[in-house]
């Protein structure tokens, strides 16, 4: 379990006028202690952007889309396209929610600007 610091000050008590007094021994001069609580928030939840194949969006159109949008090399992005083209759909990338939906509709705008079909998903990832 992971946890988060809460810092609890102790008030201190009426000082001597004198600014130079040390503190008493007994005294713990204004100490903070550092307590350990629970952490109550969790990770949120990532979404994947999933692309799906398609018999007609060009084969260098989605390489150079992932290539753009999902910040892989030129390798990279061609076993992601070869791999969605072979399977119908492949995984091009995992990010928080907002993030995953700009991403799907970046795409989309991309492929219609350009007359393709090309469709991708945002789903929530395992
Ligand atoms: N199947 C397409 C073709 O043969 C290529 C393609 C790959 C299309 C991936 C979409 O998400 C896609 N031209």
């Amino acid at each position: 379990m992971s946890y988060m610091s809460m810092a609890t000050t102790i008030p201190k008590q009426p000082r001597p006028t004198h600014p130079a007094t040390p503190p008493p021994p007994d005294e713990d001069g204004g100490a903070v202690i550092v307590e350990k609580a629970p952490q109550k928030v969790k990770p949120p939840q990532r979404y994947q952007v999933v692309m799906l194949n398609d018999d007609y969006t060009p084969m260098e159109f989605v390489v150079v889309v992932i290539q753009e949008y999902f910040g892989k090399d030129r390798e990279t992005a061609t076993q992601i396209m070869l791999r969605i083209h072979l399977d119908g759909r492949g995984i091009c990338g995992i990010y928080t929610r907002d993030v995953a939906n700009t991403k799907v509709a970046q795409v989309l705008e991309a492929a219609r600007q350009s007359g393709h079909p090309l469709q991708c998903v945002c789903e929530p990832a395992a």
